[in-house]
């Protein structure tokens, strides 16, 4: 009861942070021990990032950080690298900004090739020359970004000791919009070799309905940028080749069980509705014509079971959980082997589901008082966090016991 009371507390403060806008550093200590798991986890700080936004790990154990004002360093033997040279022009405009350099992955062939793989936001090369933001009070944020027109982008380029060589761009939102954020842009390597990128809906709404926009989408491409011929639109007049999903709003957490090999992702709701997706080639996920949440101006949308050509989330959250980041655990050294994880922004810490088939059969908060931007398992069973802060952390989470005792 303790316990509950103490995780509740922490969500009560989580909200009335967010009311005054979010502090530039983890306000509270880690306690020495985080009492989720029989003996604890102990949390390692291990170096100080700026908004760190992805995370990936090389086969040598070096590990790929980018930090969204446009920076990407190796973290290595303890030690934080300087900035990766000749990143492709990254738009970013301050610490409210959802854009910026976000995600980044290996290729599955990175031993031979050396290839990475990186999103972020770009301007257009040609700006209008008058720019008006007509204003939607669907949106829930001042648009206080400067009006210029971009879009999210992915690119690879092969990764030469601290310097990228040989940076093509692969992908592009079409279209660009002006300000407002919902990026989306997680990575995720399929089986096939194939590259899952979310999309976001740019805080545009309608585009995520439309075939022929890639906004508000989960996208599905081969490395070289083309478009795979098993795609569910792959041919089709009127659609867009790249899309594998349709009715998304913003997902910053994908993440494939190990086994089944089945694609799920966390959705960003608006008000209320949080989802967790299932996510299959074809299908429809209701974004913005059904959603389990409402409006920002309180105006209501219908909840997905009114309309059957809309997929429903397996799971949704009200109040609201803010997922970034997911994984399936598939180590030993803690006892979640088998559990997805999903970071948490406004409830500060992780979620861990177990899933049986299609289901979730049960839910666990474990409470880290901090926001949780990402996170990846290493060989060793430990999971490597990132926080989502001006003065931002790397940490690692291991047992506080050793094994066995
Ligand atoms: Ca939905």
């Amino acid at each position: 009861m303790k316990k509950l009371a103490v995780a509740l507390s922490g969500l009560l403060a989580a909200g009335s942070i967010a009311a005054q806008g979010r502090p530039a550093s983890p306000e509270e200590p880690l306690p020495d021990v985080i009492t989720t798991i029989q003996g604890g986890l102990r949390a390692e700080r291990l170096a100080s990032l700026e908004f760190p936004w992805g995370m990936a790990l090389l086969p040598d154990g070096r590990l790929l950080i980018t930090e969204k004002p446009g920076r990407l360093r190796i973290f290595s033997d303890g030690r934080l690298s300087a900035p990766v040279k000749n990143l492709p022009t990254v738009s970013y405009q301050g610490d409210s900004d959802q854009g910026g350099l976000l995600d980044v992955a290996i290729d599955p062939d990175f031993a031979r090739n050396k290839r990475i793989y990186l999103s972020y936001s770009e301007a257009a090369d040609g700006q209008p020359v008058e720019l008006a933001e007509t204003g939607d009070t669907r949106v829930n944020r001042k648009v206080d970004l400067k009006q210029i027109l971009r879009g999210g982008a992915v690119a690879s380029a092969t990764l030469d000791g601290e310097q990228l060589r040989d940076v093509q761009v692969i992908w592009r939102q079409v279209p660009k919009t002006i300000g407002r954020g919902h990026f989306g842009h997680r990575l995720l390597f399929g089986r096939n070799g194939t590259l899952f990128i979310t999309s976001g809906d740019r805080m545009r709404f309608e585009p995520a309905q439309s075939l022929e926009t890639n906004l508000g989408k989960i996208v599905r491409i081969n490395t070289d940028g083309s478009i795979p011929k098993d795609n569910p639109f792959a041919g089709k007049e009127g659609a867009r080749g790249d899309i594998w999903s349709l009715g998304h709003r913003n997902m910053l957490s994908i993440a494939m069980h190990p086994e089944s090999g089945q694609i799920w992702t966390w959705e960003m709701g608006p008000k209320g509705g949080d989802e967790m997706n299932l996510v299959q080639p074809g299908k429809d996920y209701g974004w913005p014509s059904v959603s389990n949440g409402d409006n920002y101006d309180r105006t209501i949308i219908p909840d997905h079971p009114s309309n059957p050509d809309f997929t429903e989330p397996v799971r949704s959250w009200t109040p609201v959980i803010s997922p970034s980041g997911a994984l399936f655990y598939r180590g030993s050294l803690l006892p979640w082997r088998g559990s997805a994880l999903v970071g948490g922004l406004s409830t500060k810490g992780l979620i861990r589901l177990t899933i049986d088939g299609e289901r979730i059969a049960s839910e666990e908060r474990i409470d880290l008082r901090r926001r949780v931007r990402n996170f990846i398992e290493a060989p060793d069973g430990t999971l490597l966090l990132i926080t989502d802060y001006k003065n931002g952390e790397l940490m690692r989470l291991r047992p506080a016991a050793p094994p066995g005792r």
